[in-house]
């Protein structure tokens, strides 16, 4: 199997922590690495893999292709179910997707427009708008609050154990960072970006 990724991008090092967590050795795959400035995403070639043009993308031998991160991930939750990271019941899958997408609507979502917007990193490819960048920065700032609050009891997002939404929200929160969004004086989310950071998938 190949992976097509991009070392400094959100969605592939979700994939890449789901991947260690799941105790799969990257070493196991081909991978690409696409420099996504360049435009190497936005090739006829790698469009053929993913129409939508995004990273990452999962190849099988025969040439079929998954895109999608959280695809990628139910793929790999499938064939190595444990430890369970999308959940082991009908309701604690329920529970960690209604997270997950939490987690991917309100906050990885604002933050990649807050770096989109304001650094205008892929002008060449869409219309920069630096307002709507600095409202989504303020909006992930809300969810920083919001997060603060719930992990005030919680040691992590969705579940008793280490789930995708701590991953889709450990990877938005650091990325944050490039565009200066920070935790701040959020005692429970530090505390709960302490303990997700020291697991060794982080390093991913
Ligand atoms: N919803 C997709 C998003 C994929 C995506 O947009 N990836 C970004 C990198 S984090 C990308 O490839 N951006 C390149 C571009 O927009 O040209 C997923 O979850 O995998």
């Amino acid at each position: 199997m190949k992976l097509y990724e991009t070392r400094q991008a959100p969605n592939p090092r979700r994939l890449r922590i789901f991947l260690v967590e799941k105790g799969i050795n990257l070493k196991d795959f081909e991978i690409e690495q696409l420099d996504l400035g360049a435009g190497d995403n936005l090739s006829e070639t790698f469009k053929t893999k993913n129409p939508m043009c995004g990273v990452p993308v999962l190849e099988f031998d025969d040439g079929r292709c998954l895109s999608e991160s959280i695809a990628i991930c139910r793929y790999f939750e499938l064939t190595h179910p444990e430890p369970p990271l999308m959940g082991d019941t009908a309701e604690a899958q329920a529970t960690i997707e209604m997270w997950n997408r939490r987690m991917e609507l309100h906050l990885l979502l604002p933050v990649a427009m807050a770096f989109r917007h304001t650094t205008g990193h892929f002008a060449d490819r869409e219309s920069v708008f630096p307002d709507y960048g600095a409202d989504r920065a303020g909006a992930a700032i809300k969810i920083f609050d919001f997060l603060d609050r719930h992990l005030a009891d919680r040691r992590y997002i969705a579940d008793e154990n280490y789930t995708v939404a701590d991953i889709t929200a450990l990877v938005a929160i650091d990325f944050a960072r490039v565009v200066d969004i920070r935790i701040g004086d959020r005692p429970h989310l530090a505390a709960w970006h302490e303990r997700v950071s020291t697991r060794p998938s982080a390093g991913a």
